[in-house]
């Protein structure tokens, strides 16, 4: 099998889960940093639009969001599962809290209160970040501090009968979902020493979930990921469902963006539309023919 290839930054919080899941699994993997902003031209070339961070790529196949990544991570590589006691459904609609909910008052608090941002970043993400006021931010900061301490509330009850992890005793997407707005937190946000203290159990499971590391990488150059896709054949097989929405088949030429922020439309060739994923195929000279995956839930598919 082609190598595990991750398109990210180190101070991503969502490539933070990616990398802890890298480790959970024990697996080996190349990095490739990628800007902070945009433009990024060698990642935009595989994705086809796509923008966010992280990007997995395996030879030809491009999975892009997280919860797409990692549920491609369990098909490949199924032990140790990040999916333990029959959890993925529920972790995956759990996600819905973590990647929203939770992470949001954290961006906005790191918007608002982490000083050392550079300028360039601060410009990106006002205009990319469209679930957050900038205008009002700083008179927001009091309610957002609220809500991120009132989430933390809800990690530390759901140890605090003295288990390990979320689910019990092994560590699962559960866990890594509830730790990267914290991981996030540590890095970014003012106060957050303020924010953590007293919660004990939290701080106690923080470090057994930072202990899962991340896995062994080498540095690989963005370039040398496009030869390789360049070089490889995408291993996605083609299902359309029937009862899917839109009714479309196989073929049919499509734009595919992420209904929340960041929307960039990735135009293609429809391989698979099911109702956990959604894959298109693109050919260009910098990549050869790839196949770029994303997953159901929170993806617009439409004739393009
Ligand atoms: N739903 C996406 C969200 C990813 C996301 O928002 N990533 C942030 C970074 S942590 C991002 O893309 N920031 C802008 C950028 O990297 O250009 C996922 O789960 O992967």
């Amino acid at each position: 099998m082609a190598e595990i290839i991750l398109h990210h930054f180190d101070s991503s919080p969502f490539a933070e889960k990616v990398r802890l899941a890298l480790g959970l699994k024990g697996l080996d993997w190349r990095s490739v940093e990628i800007p902070m902003v945009m433009p990024k031209p060698l990642l935009t070339a595989l994705t086809g639009g796509y923008r966010k961070t992280p990007v997995m790529q395996i030879g030809a196949d491009i999975y892009c969001d997280t919860q797409c990544i990692a549920v491609e991570l369990e098909r490949r590589f199924p032990r140790p599962t990040l999916f333990p006691h029959h959890s993925e459904a529920l972790a995956i609609a759990l996600s819905q809290w973590s990647d929203n909910a939770f992470f949001q008052p954290g961006a906005g608090l790191s918007m608002g209160t982490n000083a050392a941002l550079p300028e360039d970043i601060l410009r990106d993400r006002r205009e990319f970040f469209n679930f957050l006021d900038f205008a009002t931010l700083e008179r927001q900061l009091p309610h957002l501090y609220s809500q991120f301490r009132a989430h933390l509330q809800l990690v530390e009850s759901m140890v605090s009968d003295g288990r390990q992890f979320v689910l019990g005793d092994v560590p699962g997407w559960l866990d890594i979902l509830a730790y990267f707005p914290i991981w996030m937190c540590r890095g970014n946000i003012a106060k957050a020493d303020d924010l953590l203290r007293g919660l004990s159990l939290l701080q106690a499971w923080e470090q057994r979930v930072k202990g899962i590391g991340h896995g062994r990488f080498r540095v690989l150059a963005a370039e040398e990921a496009l030869a390789v896709a360049r070089y490889t054949q995408p291993v996605a097989v083609a299902e359309i469902c029937e009862d899917s929405w839109p009714d479309l088949s196989e073929n049919a030429r499509v734009v595919v963006s992420p209904q929340d922020y960041g929307a960039v439309p990735v135009e293609g060739s429809l391989l698979r539309l099911t109702h956990s994923d959604i894959a298109i195929r693109r050919e260009s000279a910098l990549t050869g023919e790839v196949v770029v995956h994303f997953p159901r839930l929170g993806y617009r598919v439409e004739t393009a």
